[in-house]
């Protein structure tokens, strides 16, 4: 084996080594409304930041794009901000994307870091920037950039020392330039304190994409997103309002499942969640009792990033039998439409008697109570001595029953008729009357 070949075996080994660790990396999934630590640091004055789709990107589909208007206080930066010794950093890095702008464009990338540790004072921000470390590729190519290496050329926002040559001056772009690895050498109790991807004021102008920011085993990897909303309407016999406290269940392109419950909307979001990309989300409703949905289930597959994906379910309450919850405030039924079928009459606890005829006027038999008999018809009620008089017998007529009388009122004056001579039935037969009449009043 020729030294050329050997150096050429030992480069392949090499590389193969450097696709391993790469491959060893954990990577972090980041999406505008799942940051993973990222967020949103100093974007204003007209700059944006969105997360978008990139079929070259070098991580999953998409990146981080940051653009500026033509405006120098415009800023658009996203950071994770941390807490670890600066010597522990290893490995550093993150790919950019030129779209358009000034030909040196890129977002350049933060290193946030207080060169004494816990002492006072110490803090600064070493800036990356493209630009400074290479060639701009202004055909849209990703690129990546080493920001660990020994190489690199960063400058500090701040001037700061912890004596000795950990020291710093701080420049607007520019030299003098300093480099992680001897920053390490240099501040031993230097720490990093956060990373941010930036384009800041003074670059007008932008639009650029940054992907795969890399420290040491992380690969942060920067991804669109979408939302699955649910609206759950609920119907009662025609009467629709917002479904409240449905149990909904996602699916899908390897998410889930993730169950959420509708609010007082009857809405429910799923959010930050990938793009479909040969594949497609599921909802399913939880069925309750007394009610069908329509449907139960229903599937979409959105794409486009920051699209929101709108699924609709009613749930329909069923009304035979009418109510399954009787202390469910919705089983009261509605109130009866005008115009509509009338309601059915309500049945009486009890029945209506029928009426009977007006009972007869009992003046006869009371006014003879305290006279001698004038005919024979007439009931000597009271001259019996070993009668006394009936207590509802009183001397003073009652006046005639109007409406229903009872069956023993009608049938009185026959029952008297048939058992004239019999002072007891008599008697008994006044008291029946009385009893029957005070029923009645
Ligand atoms: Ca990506």
């Amino acid at each position: 084996m020729s030294i050329k070949r050997l150096v050429a075996a030992v480069c392949a080994i090499a590389g193969l080594l450097a696709v391993a660790t790469a491959t060893a990396a954990t990577t972090v999934v980041v999406r505008y409304s799942a940051g993973q630590g990222w967020g949103n640091w100093w974007t204003a004055n007209g700059g944006q930041v969105r997360f978008v789709h990139d079929a070259t990107s070098p991580f999953g589909i998409g990146a981080m794009e940051l653009e500026t208007p033509n405006t120098n206080p415009a800023k658009a930066t996203w950071g994770i901000a941390m807490d670890i010794p600066l010597s522990q950093v290893t490995t550093l890095g993150y790919w950019t994307k030129y779209l358009a702008g000034p030909p040196y464009a890129g977002p350049g990338l933060n290193v946030v870091i207080d060169i004494n540790g816990s002492a006072p004072g110490g803090a600064t921000i070493l800036v990356y920037e493209p630009y400074w470390n290479g060639t701009v590729n202004l055909s849209g190519a990703w690129q990546q950039w080493n920001v660990g290496s020994p190489a690199a050329k960063l400058w500090s926002t701040q001037t700061v020392s912890a004596g000795g040559s950990c020291s710093f001056t701080a420049d607007y772009g520019g030299p003098p330039f300093y480099n992680i690895p001897a920053v390490q050498a240099a501040c031993p109790n230097a720490r990093l304190q956060g990373l941010a991807v930036n384009v800041g004021t003074y670059n007008p102008g932008y639009l650029v994409r940054a992907d795969g920011v890399w420290l040491n085993d992380t690969v942060y990897d920067f991804e669109p997103e979408v939302t699955v909303r649910v609206r759950l309407t609920e119907n009662v016999l025609g009467f629709e309002a917002p479904g409240d406290g449905w149990q909904v269940t996602l699916t899908g392109c390897g998410v889930g499942p993730i169950t959420q419950t509708t609010d007082s909307s009857g809405e429910a979001s799923f959010v930050a969640l990938p793009p479909a990309v040969n594949c497609s989300y599921t909802v399913s409703v939880a069925g309750q009792a007394g009610w069908t949905l329509a449907p139960s289930s229903a599937t979409t597959a959105p794409f486009a990033a920051d699209s929101v994906s709108e699924l609709e379910f009613l749930a329909i309450r069923d009304y035979n039998p009418p109510c399954v919850e009787p202390n469910d405030p919705r089983c009261t039924p509605p109130p009866a439409i005008a115009g509509g079928t009338p309601a059915p009459a309500v049945p009486a606890a009890t029945p209506t008697p029928t009426p009977a005829a007006p009972a007869p006027t009992p003046a006869a038999p009371a006014a003879t109570a305290t006279q001698p008999p004038a005919a024979p018809t007439t009931l000597p009620a009271t001259n019996d001595p070993g009668v006394p008089t009936p207590a509802g017998a009183s001397p003073t007529p009652r006046p005639p029953a109007t409406g229903a009388s009872s069956p023993e009122e009608a049938g009185g004056p026959q029952f008297l008729g048939l058992l004239a001579t019999g002072a007891v039935f008599l008697s008994a037969g006044l008291g029946l009357l009385s009893l029957g009449r005070s029923r009645k009043r």
